[in-house]
């Protein structure tokens, strides 16, 4: 990269105009406090709150909160907080500069400062992402792990907490008078319900009027939220600078599709989203149970073949022939008919709406990325489609292939030999089970009572099709097997 660039800030604006919005921008008080503060939130809700701010005004400028490291505000406290999303397309490439990140703080650093941006009363709403992994969800029960190392810290210490739920309610805490509205956008089925529940129990554990309280007063919309963002590499980078003149120390990739639904519940108001292209709803169900069993459920599957079989990229991926065939046919045929959808929603339209943006030859989004907490995020990606296919008589095979996958992935080799990282919250104890070997993989893993849940993990069909589909990928490898799954 250029050392002689400037780096991009605040009196750089002027020149990049071809980068703004053409809107007049008025300088925005914060009035949202993000926690996790990743690449998703800045090219995904962020983009949508300045929109809705050019379009409609409103201080809802955003204090970005990382919970635990400083890259991102190190990166960006010399930019003001500026920084661009490269928006690529086959045909070409856009870049944004935004400006609603108006603040940014470290969680493990400056606590008091992001507690007191918590109760800071112009603050109306607190949006997350902090991946599945943040919620401390006992996944046996649906509510909050109250075992979690950092929730039995937190319950110790309210006043100085580290968890997600420990924030949020260390925040609300202080504002019964006025509470903020907490917006999930993670992607976990029925997000906002699943954190009002972690949340309340974790109030409840420390004072039952407070929960009470919060049961009443605090809204928890959930969101189906879309957008395909990959980590950012130093090709990025050279990319943005190239684009704008200046150096911008961590730019944002991103698809141009976006999508955000959200449940229109804001007790304290909201950005005007909709002038951004949100749609405001009432029910969210729909929209998320399409996203995450069509999207994302089809993202694991395609990254834990490809990576089986050495393929680095969804792209490459999905213009393989024999994954091609195999995820066209599961989302025609297993999963797309498990969804409640309004009339209107034309699923053939969406699998290939789906396909056309995994095809995006300019993401380089990596199977990497998608394959990291596993399990986490098979339950609602995959676990449930599966269920519901069982209950309606019907094979999961091609589930069952995906799931497979998985668990051949664990084993952290390719089918070449290569090494396969494996980043997962339970990494240890999945490692552990999955070193014994093929003999009795999939009986061990489907012991693991947080990520299946009992009925699906007794079902004798389910497990029969795990087995036909790790003996078939360890005989035949991913692509061949895959080939065979599309067309039974
Ligand atoms: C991906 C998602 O990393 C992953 O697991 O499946 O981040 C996906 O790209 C987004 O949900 C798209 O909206």
């Amino acid at each position: 990269m250029d050392k002689q660039l400037p780096r991009l800030a605040p009196d750089r604006l002027p020149a990049l105009a071809a980068h703004l919005s053409p809107l007049p921008w008025v300088e925005p008080r914060i009035g949202i406090v993000h926690l996790g503060l990743g690449n998703f939130h800045r090219a995904h809700q962020a983009m949508y709150t300045e929109d809705a701010m050019l379009a409609a005004g409103g201080d809802w400028g955003i204090c970005g909160v990382s919970l635990r490291r400083p890259d991102t505000r190190d990166a960006l406290a010399p930019q003001g907080g500026l920084y661009s999303v490269l928006i690529r397309d086959a045909d070409g490439e856009r870049v944004r500069v935004v400006r609603a990140l108006r603040r940014m703080l470290v969680a493990t650093q400056e606590q008091d400062a992001v507690l007191d941006a918590l109760r800071d009363p112009h603050v109306r709403i607190v949006t997350l992402t902090v991946t599945e992994k943040g919620y401390c969800l006992d996944p046996r029960t649906g509510g909050l792990d109250i075992a979690h190392p950092l929730v039995a810290r937190d319950l110790r210490n309210p006043d100085h907490p580290q968890s997600v739920p420990g924030y949020l309610v260390a925040g609300l805490r202080a504002r019964r008078d006025h509470p903020y509205t907490v917006l999930s956008c993670d992607n976990l089925a029925h997000n906002g319900a699943a954190l009002r529940r972690v949340v309340l129990d974790y109030a409840r554990a420390l004072d039952a009027s407070l929960a009470d309280w919060i049961e009443r007063s605090v809204a928890f919309p959930s969101t189906m939220v879309d957008r395909i963002v990959p980590a950012t590499t130093d090709a990025d980078r050279e990319a943005a600078a190239a684009a704008l003149g200046c150096v911008d120390a961590w730019p944002v990739p991103a698809e141009s599709f976006r999508q955000w639904v959200i449940e229109d519940r804001f007790p304290a108001g909201r950005p005007a989203w909709e002038h951004a292209g949100a749609l405001l709803v009432e029910d969210v169900t729909p929209y998320e149970t399409a996203k995450l069993r069509m999207l994302n459920g089809i993202h694991s599957t395609l990254a834990y073949l490809a990576l089986l079989a050495d393929i680095e990229t969804v792209d490459r991926a999905v213009a393989q022939a024999d994954l091609h065939a195999l995820v066209h046919r599961m989302m025609s045929e297993d999963i797309a008919p498990t969804l409640t959808v309004p009339a209107s929603f034309d699923r053939a339209r969406y699998r290939d709406d789906l396909l056309a943006r995994f095809a995006n030859p300019t993401l380089k989004h990596r199977c990497m990325q998608i394959a990291m907490d596993g399990s986490q995020k098979l339950p609602p990606r995959l676990l449930g489609t599966a269920a519901d296919r069982l209950r309606d008589g019907h094979a999961v095979d091609r589930l069952a292939l995906g799931i497979a996958a998985w668990m051949r992935f664990l084993s952290g080799r390719s089918e070449s030999g290569a090494a396969l990282e494996l980043n997962d919250p339970m990494a240890d104890r999945l490692r552990a089970l999955a070193a014994p070997g093929a003999e009795g993989l999939v009986d061990r893993l489907l012991s693991v009572a947080e990520i299946f849940p009992p009925e699906l993990a007794a079902d004798a069909r389910f497990a029969a099709a795990l087995r036909r589909a790790c003996d078939a990928l360890a005989r035949d490898g991913a692509l061949t097997t895959a080939r065979r799954y599309a067309a039974l």
